[in-house]
């Protein structure tokens, strides 16, 4: 009995050596990995990645990046001035492997207005590279280092005040693959978080300038991916097919806001969470911190739209914290059935309710100058607002929502039409031969945009082509 508790012993303490061993050497031995030759590093932007280091040996990588200040949109009529990393929020994805003698060079472009630097969370040295590569408009700065860890880190500006650059848009990925490469998989995509702060509220046009106190109270009007509202929705969604494996190296930029990271109709098969080696499996919803990555992957069985959010939900469907996946291929009903009912359900009664408001309505701000601008304004308010129940092409819902296609109800009068907008609308009413009896809440909307949204509503699908005037729902409005 005894010799055999001594054998057991005697394994375990070698079994917690060899694991103790093989730690040591992955973290000891990576600063004395050779370089064989030099190349020059593939940066790409969101959401692509570079490709795979694969087998390659660690190199000397020459890593080329400048610096942009260029106005951008971050949603619809909504302008910004972004800080970049190569043009793009997030900056250049940059893919290295452990080993690798990173030679950095930091670009600021002689047009930009400010002086900058970039703090890597892969370097191992002061200020992440920033002490050395603090660089004015029109210079560049050169420095190296060494990529001691395997894992995927963030990098951003730290020029002071650290929180506005970070703010405007600067920050971005670096890959660090371990030897040998992460397993290859069939996608790889690269989504970045952010949070935004403009002047203006949500959606108020124009080139807003940003906001020191509302990013000081961590007050966002935009938490995006990619930069700025729909990066990654309908034609700009990504893509895969059903059997494929994705990897989306997901980073979040804050300044402010950490991110709750889920994919809606998917469980990630594996997170390696924080970016590092720990890998946790079967997750709902990752945590991503401010200055923060995940790496995660999952499997997709059935075809259709998977809406990645932060689920701190409100960002998502209200601040634009919402990208697509796209899966084609064939049904699995197995796994998934689809719809097998479909009925309305009205809990809270026929009443109309009314959104719950506490300013009332807002006046937009700036009225659409001509029949193009009203088009465009009115398709904002369309898919922010109406979209929901009356579909991207005003098809509907059988049953529950009424076309607004080529409805015989909306062009037969368009002051009822407007009238249903201002004040809801609740009753049987028949469209196009089919009855409905349900309930659409009054649109808390001010009369120039339900002029635009009924322009852009009747200006589309086979309707009528009635223009509609804010003078026109103010006479609806007032009777
Ligand atoms: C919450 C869901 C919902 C939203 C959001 C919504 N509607 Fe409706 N809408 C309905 C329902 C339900 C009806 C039918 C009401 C009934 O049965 O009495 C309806 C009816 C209508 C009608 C008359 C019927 C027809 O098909 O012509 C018009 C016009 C209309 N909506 C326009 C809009 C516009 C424009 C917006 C956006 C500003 C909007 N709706 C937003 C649910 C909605
Ligand atoms: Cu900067």
């Amino acid at each position: 009995m005894k010799s055999i508790l001594k054998i057991l012993s005697i394994a375990l303490i070698l079994s917690a050596y060899g694991c103790f061993k093989s730690k040591k050497k992955v973290h000891t031995n990576t600063e004395d990995i050779p370089v064989h030759r030099e190349m020059k590093a593939e940066l790409t932007s969101p959401p692509n990645v570079p490709r795979p280091v694969g087998e390659r040996k660690a190199k000397k990588l020459i890593v080329e990046m400048e610096i942009l200040e260029k106005e951008g949109e971050l949603t619809d009529g909504v302008r910004y001035v972004f800080w970049t990393f190569g043009g793009t929020v997030p900056g250049s994805f940059i893919r290295t492997r452990v080993g690798d003698e990173v030679e950095f060079h930091l670009q600021n472009h002689p047009d930009n207005k400010l002086p900058h630097n970039i703090d890597l969370h892969a370097v191992t040295g002061p200020g992440g590279g920033a002490e050395s590569s603090f660089v004015a408009p029109g210079h560049e700065k050169v420095f190296s280092f060494k990529t001691l860890n395997p894992g995927l880190y963030v990098y951003h500006c730290a020029t002071a005040p650290v929180g506005m650059h970070i703010a405007n848009g600067m920050y971005g990925l670096i890959l660090v693959e371990p030897d040998g490469g992460l397993p290859i998989v069939d996608k790889e995509y690269y989504i970045m978080q952010g949070d935004f702060y403009t002047k203006g509220a949500n959606g108020e046009r124009g080139l807003q300038p940003f906001d020191m106190q509302k990013a000081v109270d961590e007050n966002a009007d935009y938490v995006v991916f990619n930069g700025n509202v729909g990066a990654l929705t309908g034609d700009n969604a990504i893509t895969a097919k059903v059997g494929e494996t994705v990897r989306l190296f997901v980073g979040n930029g804050g300044p402010g806001l950490v991110s709750s990271f889920h994919v809606i109709g998917e469980i990630f098969d594996k997170v390696h969470i924080e970016g590092g080696d720990l890998i946790n499996e079967n997750v709902q919803t990752t945590m991503i911190p401010a200055g923060g990555a995940a790496i995660v992957e999952f499997h997709v069985n059935v075809p259709g739209t998977f809406i990645l959010v932060d689920h701190s939900i409100f960002r998502a469907f209200n601040k634009g914290a919402l990208a697509m996946l796209k899966v084609e291929g064939e049904e699995n009903e197995n796994i998934y059935t689809g719809e097998q009912y479909d009925g309305i359900y009205l809990p809270e009664g026929p009443g109309i309710q009314e959104m719950p408001t506490t300013d009332g309505v807002v006046e937009s701000e700036i009225p659409a100058q001509n029949f193009e601008e009203q088009m465009k304004f009115g398709k904002q308010i369309y898919m922010q607002t109406c979209f929901a129940c009356h579909q991207a092409e005003g098809q509907g819902i059988p049953n529950a929502f009424p076309p607004l296609a080529n409805s015989d109800y909306l062009n037969a009068d368009v002051n009822r039409a407007i009238d249903i907008v201002l004040n809801g609308k609740t009753g049987e009413i028949t469209v196009n031969g089919q009855k409905y009896n349900s309930v659409m809440t009054r649109q808390m909307l001010s009369s120039e945009e339900i002029a635009n949204v009924l322009t852009y509503v009747y200006n589309n699908w086979d309707n009528n082509k009635t223009v509609v005037t804010s003078e026109m729902v103010n006479k609806v409005k007032n009777k």
